[in-house]
């Protein structure tokens, strides 16, 4: 297993549109599996191969208190969405920025295993949220894209100031 590294918001690798995994063997088993070893070190509750620079439609979450629930999605769709919640996101590629984005409630997905079986998810709380999150990267969407003109420019001022320190 390997650690990968996670590209940086505002990265513009972060704005491409993954592409349908259509090959299911030892190599997109290798990628769940350092995939997961990156997310669990960060720590993270999420990745997308996005991320990770990889443009394939590959998710990872795991939303439990202690490691037990690794999901990996392969090409997911979301099919359905109902009601609505507000909370707080944070994302590895955008380190120390947290701030309040508005989701839906319940989604429905359908989504390959890494066998390339057929599955499907109702998810709701916080794996909704994670799922919704992650499926924004794959389509080159990054969660302060949903926050204000004004938001995004303090962020990318902060983050480049923090670079300026850390360099
Ligand atoms: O996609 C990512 O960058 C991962 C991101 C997922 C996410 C977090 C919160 C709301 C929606 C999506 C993260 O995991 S950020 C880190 C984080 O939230 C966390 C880290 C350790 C323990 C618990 C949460
Ligand atoms: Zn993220």
């Amino acid at each position: 297993m390997a650690l990968l590294p996670i590209l940086r918001f505002p990265d513009l690798r972060l704005k491409k549109i993954a592409q349908p995994v259509t090959v299911f063997d030892e190599s997109i088993r290798q990628l769940a599996a350092d995939m997961a070893e990156t997310m669990y070190e960060a720590p993270g509750i999420g990745l997308a191969a996005t991320q990770v620079d990889v443009h394939k439609q590959l998710i990872i979450i795991d939303v439990s208190e202690d490691k037990s629930d690794l999901r990996v999605f392969i090409n997911p769709q979301l099919d359905h969405c109902e009601g609505l919640q507000e909370g707080e996101e944070g994302c590895l590629s955008v380190p120390g920025i947290y701030d309040k984005v508005e989701r839906s409630e319940r989604v429905t997905v359908h989504y390959l295993d890494l066998d390339g079986q057929p599955q499907s998810l109702v998810a709701d709380g916080l794996l909704a949220v994670c799922l919704q999150h992650e499926l924004d990267h794959l389509n080159g969407i990054v969660f302060v894209d949903h926050l204000s003109q004004l938001k995004q420019l303090r962020i990318k001022n902060k983050l480049a100031k923090k670079a300026r320190v850390t360099a």
